[in-house]
């Protein structure tokens, strides 16, 4: 199924929104594929609640390592005042694969965890009806899904085990909401959003797809935080001027209400609303421009991850998350590595704060995290990850880039994170993926993430993007704490960039494994002394490249992994534990950006 859904469902006049989130009936699906049965009652006994993934909730090991489909049930009543509706069924995200179930009835499968997915049920369920609704899950990942995964089979035990290329725990299930929402028979089905600046001027330019039966007029107001009406136009496509405009700013979010109509002889037969930020994105040189302003990223490369909730959507570490980062002085964050619930974003419309948004393309690099010594096998190929590996991804893409393009918060797309982008076979792969991109959306710069043995003699891919984003652990997993060498290391490597390309360089990720509550009078690796000496160094190197235009480091807060030798308990390198208690680092590095903020 590759048709784009709708909009995020809202309530406004002529809609309905009704939560399904909550507990459901929960079990591991029955092994093998005869899927038949998935659609029965589930025996009683196990209720899971959405959103949130499953694995840490059970107290049972094989829940918690499950390979394959789960399944999720409940009963839904339609509102009986739905008659004259069309009516879906929505789920945010099923992490890896979901497919929705009407009573007997498969409706729809979908591929790829972190973008919404939808039914509609019209004409399976009458208004006031009930229905059984299962949504079952596959968390598998092979190399032909994004991230790519391999399953291997225990040879004593015959048991399937799910390994990864990239560092968190493959948590899974309905980590985001549930809907049952309405739409009018005639219904704004998709809005596009794209926003400029003439001298005080701001410039909406829009285009709007309606239901095919539409024969209303469409009318569009555009309303301040006032709640005054600025401007009015009528048509699917056009320009809408505001003068005098509040822009989007960093740090200073205004939004206006685009609000769309579909109205027929007098009457509102559809309205749905986009917060709108009007603002501009540039690259000049070297610089990252906002509303033509230079703009340097300071925050964090993050995990959607918490305790027993797993990846579960949370508006209580949603909210105080985002009052860290202000806290720290961050002004922006990375979705790494994966689309962040869609309710983040719209946060990050509201608060100011400026996201990298990012794919789910994680672990295209089989050397990076296979543990292979010796020559790793190469990663593009017809074995791996190959040409039905780019289709896929390619509609995650699509799918992020539809669903997150009207963000003011978003800036950019990074398409992958640490590819193999010095293998063979790169340029092949990314080529079409950074044009199909930039087709999707012309108004954005288009980015990837690369690795440290990618370096800028190695990489064959990032003249096909435009900003340089780069991670690199110099002094932790090179040097490994020898703080002076790294600091060589780490100089040649932003010259070496700085002169191949005339364009800003981001440094994505940097930062190192800390034990909260280990400190160490020599600074040696893994102490609290030891995270916060090297952030300085990175520093005092950002601070002498013309080129760099942003800094994030690696990681907002400690996160779950698969186990390793290399992991305890998850990787450590957050600035807050896991619970969100600062660490050292956390008191240098917001002396340090909130000194930035203020003298900007
Ligand atoms: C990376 C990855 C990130 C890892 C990090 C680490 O380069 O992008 O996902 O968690 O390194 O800590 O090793």
């Amino acid at each position: 199924n590759r048709s784009l859904i709708n909009l995020k469902p809202q309530r406004t006049s002529t809609r309905e929104l009704v939560s399904l989130d909550g507990l459901w009936n929960f079990a591991l699906a029955p092994d093998g594929n005869n899927t038949s049965t998935w659609t029965d009652p589930l025996p009683k006994g196990l209720e899971c609640p959405v959103p949130a993934s499953y694995n840490d909730i059970f107290v049972d090991r094989k829940i918690h390592d499950h390979v394959g489909w789960v399944l999720y049930q409940r009963d839904v009543i339609v509102p009986k005042g739905w008659s004259q509706e069309r009516y879906l069924v929505r789920a945010e995200a099923a992490t890896h694969k979901g497919r929705i179930y009407v009573n007997d009835r498969l409706l729809v499968e979908h591929v790829g965890g972190y973008t919404p997915f939808e039914a509609d049920i019209t004409d399976l369920v009458k208004a006031g009806e009930k229905f059984r609704l299962t949504i079952a899950v596959d968390n598998e990942l092979t190399f032909q899904t994004i991230p790519p995964g391999q399953i291997t089979v225990g040879e004593a035990t015959g048991k399937k085990t799910q390994t990864y290329f990239h560092d968190f725990y493959n948590y899974a299930g309905l980590a985001r909401s549930v809907w049952l929402y309405s739409v009018p028979r005639q219904h704004i089905q998709d809005v596009t959003i794209v926003t400029d600046v003439q001298n005080t001027a701001g410039l909406i330019n829009y285009d709007v797809k309606v239901s095919n039966n539409t024969t209303g007029e469409i009318s569009i107001s555009v309303v301040d935080e006032d709640g005054t009406i600025v401007a009015n136009a009528t048509g699917a496509q056009g320009t809408v001027s505001i003068d005098s405009v509040n822009l989007w700013q960093p740090g200073a979010a205004y939004l206006y209400q685009f609000e769309v109509s579909i109205v027929e002889s007098g009457e509102t037969l559809d309205t749905y609303s986009i917060a709108t930020g009007v603002r501009t994105v540039e690259i000049r040189g070297t610089q990252f421009l906002i509303n033509g302003n230079p703009f340097y990223f300071t925050g964090f490369g993050a995990h959607e991850d918490t305790t027993v909730r797993g990846k579960g959507h949370d508006q209580a570490y949603m909210v105080h998350d985002f009052q860290l980062r202000q806290w720290m002085g961050a002004n922006s964050f990375r979705t790494s590595h994966y689309p962040y619930a869609e309710e983040v974003m719209d946060f990050a419309d509201r608060n100011g704060i400026v996201v990298i948004d990012e794919t789910a393309a994680v672990g295209l690099n089989i050397g990076l995290t296979s543990g292979t010594v010796g020559e790793a096998p190469s990663t593009f190929s017809p074995e791996r990850i190959n040409n039905e590996t780019r289709e896929v991804h390619a509609q995650a893409i699509r799918e992020l880039v539809h669903r997150d393009k009207n963000h003011a918060s978003v800036v950019f797309w990074s398409i992958a994170n640490e590819p193999a982008s010095n293998e063979e076979g790169s340029r092949e792969y990314f080529e079409p993926l950074a044009k199909l991109t930039r087709e999707l959306d012309p108004s954005r710069p288009v980015a990837f993430v690369n690795v440290g043995a990618a370096d800028y003699e190695k990489d064959l891919i990032s003249d096909l993007f435009d900003i340089t984003c780069i991670n690199r652990y110099f002094g932790w997993y090179s040097q490994t704490g020898d703080l002076e060498e790294a600091e060589a290391a780490l100089e040649a490597e932003l010259q070496g960039w700085e002169q191949k390309f005339n364009r800003p360089i981001i440094m994505t990720e940097y930062g190192a494994d800390t034990v909260a509550g280990l400190h160490s009078v020599f600074g040696l690796p893994w102490s609290e002394e030891f995270q916060v000496d090297m952030l300085d160094m990175y520093h005092r190197v950002f601070d002498r490249t013309p080129a760099m235009a942003g800094e994030h480091v690696w990681n907002f807060a400690d996160f779950q992994t698969s186990v390793g030798v290399r992991r305890v308990d998850g990787n450590k390198k957050g600035v807050f534990t896991r619970d969100r208690k600062p660490k050292a680092a956390a008191h240098s590095l917001r002396k340090r950006w909130t000194e930035m903020g203020a003298s900007k």
